[in-house]
């Protein structure tokens, strides 16, 4: 069953100055991208801790890029959703609005989100890891096998970030900014479970922000929200904006 969204929260959106949208796999689940931890998801098989790392990479690079271009494959095809365009349709009301995402399949932007901060890189990107060239996706998804730099022949890998690996910098410190500035931080559709993003709605949360999740699976940030809306973010993101939308009207 589909939450209500309480009058309060409404106005606490509709009145807010700033707002972070903070965003995992399960946003762009209703677009057909598999999320990496559900029951569901297609890397029930292969878990991303046993593939988005430089261990295995350089172990098997064959394996990890049939992984990326099997992915690059399904994302290029899809769409943004209704979760994505009700978040567009945030930033256009909200003074300062925030996407900090960290899915790479580019959705947000594709969608029309203008300022979105990619924790986890983005997967239209790829670079040699010798020389730095950067590469799309045409390169990489005509090579046979493993694709090699056009300018030094090494190893060419997609501009996203594996396990051990720092996030970039300047992102991150936007994203924190952002967090830190937030009256309202909703997290949504993310297992809150890989870490330092999963840290950022509780950085929100202790600076001042109402924090607010969205899920339909309880994590490990459930308790510590102000509230959860349980269900999918394609039907609750419309609603919330609607509900929005209708206390701006009623100010
Ligand atoms: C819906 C829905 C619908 C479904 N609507 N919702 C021990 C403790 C703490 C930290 C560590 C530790 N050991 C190691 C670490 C550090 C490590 C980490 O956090 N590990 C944990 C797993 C324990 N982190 C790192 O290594 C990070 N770097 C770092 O820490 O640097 C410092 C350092 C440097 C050097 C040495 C050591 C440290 C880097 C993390 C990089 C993560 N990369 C990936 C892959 C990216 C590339 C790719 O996509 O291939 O990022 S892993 C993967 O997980 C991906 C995701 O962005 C990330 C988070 O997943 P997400 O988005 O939450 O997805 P799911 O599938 O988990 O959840 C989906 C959710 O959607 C579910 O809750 C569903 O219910 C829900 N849902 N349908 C709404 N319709
Ligand atoms: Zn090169």
């Amino acid at each position: 069953m589909r939450p209500a969204i309480s009058p309060g929260l409404a106005a606490r959106l509709a009145g807010a100055g700033s707002v972070v949208a903070f965003t995992g796999a399960g946003v762009s689940a209703e677009s057909g991208v598999p999320t990496f931890r559900g029951t569901e998801g297609i890397w029930v098989k292969f878990k991303p801790e046993e593939l988005a790392h430089m261990g295995a990479f350089m172990k098997n690079p064959a394996l990890v890029w049939e992984w990326y271009a099997h992915r690059k494959t399904i994302i290029a095809g899809i769409r943004p959703n209704a979760g994505h365009e009700a978040l567009v349709g945030m930033e256009r009301i909200i003074p300062r609005f925030a996407v900090i995402t960290q899915n790479i399949d580019n959705l947000h932007r594709r969608a029309g989100s203008r300022t979105v901060y990619e924790l986890h890189g983005n997967i239209e990107r790829n670079y040699c890891m010798d020389c730095g060239k950067a590469y799309g996706n045409d390169l990489v998804l005509s090579a046979e096998g493993i694709p090699g730099c056009t300018q030094c022949g090494g190893l060419v890998r997609p501009d996203v970030v594996w396990f051990g690996e720092m996030l970039p910098a300047d992102e991150w410190d936007a994203a924190v900014r952002a967090a830190e500035g937030a009256d309202l931080f909703l997290s949504i559709g993310t297992s809150a479970l890989v870490y330092p993003a999963a840290s950022l709605p509780l950085i929100a949360q202790q600076a001042g922000a109402y924090l607010v999740e969205i899920n339909p699976e309880p994590t490990p940030m459930t308790a510590r929200t102000d509230e959860y809306l349980k269900g999918p973010s394609g039907t609750i993101l419309p609603m919330l904006l609607a509900e929005m939308e209708r206390a701006r009207t009623e100010r």
